[in-house]
């Protein structure tokens, strides 16, 4: 689904956010020492190719709540924005870490004037944040960033499954009404 926001367009669909050809920037949902993984952070390295993790490395470690942009290799991507979302029950404020992630991303994507960005459902995965609760935290955060973000006119969420999907779509289609 598409809406209109202030600021720009969201949307959502499902996929693997590792083939998302028209978008400028992907998030990969990382973790401290930017290094390959499972889960997002899995399938983003194995498709950007070895270089991505060479690119890491000198911004390696990074906290909870930050955010460091690389170029994407053999991504069909220009960007990968690497996110450490905290880790459910033990890196607190959680929602704010978490909000903290999706606001700086979308600051840094607006510096390099990129106009769109995707993101998976960061923290929701390894991280155990659970879903209903992150969606609450990522999506007003992100409308509210993106209002002052004039650089970056979409951001696309990108579900793995059809479930996750439906809560992001269900949220959405809340709020907008
Ligand atoms: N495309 C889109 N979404 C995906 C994909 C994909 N290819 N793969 C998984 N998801 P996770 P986290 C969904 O675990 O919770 C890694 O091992 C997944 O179903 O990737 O932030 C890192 O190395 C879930 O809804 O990220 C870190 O150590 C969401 O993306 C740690 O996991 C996030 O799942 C980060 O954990």
């Amino acid at each position: 689904m598409i809406i209109e926001v202030d600021g720009g367009q969201i949307e959502t669909r499902k996929g693997d956010i590792a083939a998302q050809q028209d978008m400028e920037a992907v998030v990969n949902a990382a973790n401290a020492e930017l290094l390959p993984g499972g889960g997002v952070a899995g399938a983003l390295h194995s498709g950007a190719g070895p270089a991505l993790a060479d690119a890491c490395a000198p911004f390696a470690p990074i906290a909870p709540g930050e955010a460091v942009l690389t170029e994407a290799f053999d991504l069909p991507n220009n960007y990968v924005i690497h996110c450490l979302g905290p880790v459910y029950g033990q890196d607190k404020p959680e929602a704010e870490l978490l909000a903290s992630c999706y606001e700086k991303a979308l600051q840094i994507a607006d510096d390099h004037s990129i106009s769109n960005v995707a993101f998976p459902s960061l923290s929701t995965g390894a991280f155990g944040y659970p879903l209903e609760e992150a969606v609450g935290t990522a999506v007003p955060e992100v409308l509210e960033t993106l209002s002052n973000c004039p650089n970056v006119n979409q951001v696309c969420f990108v579900l793995f499954s059809e479930k996750d999907l439906k809560v992001y779509e269900d949220y959405l289609t809340r709020i907008a009404g």
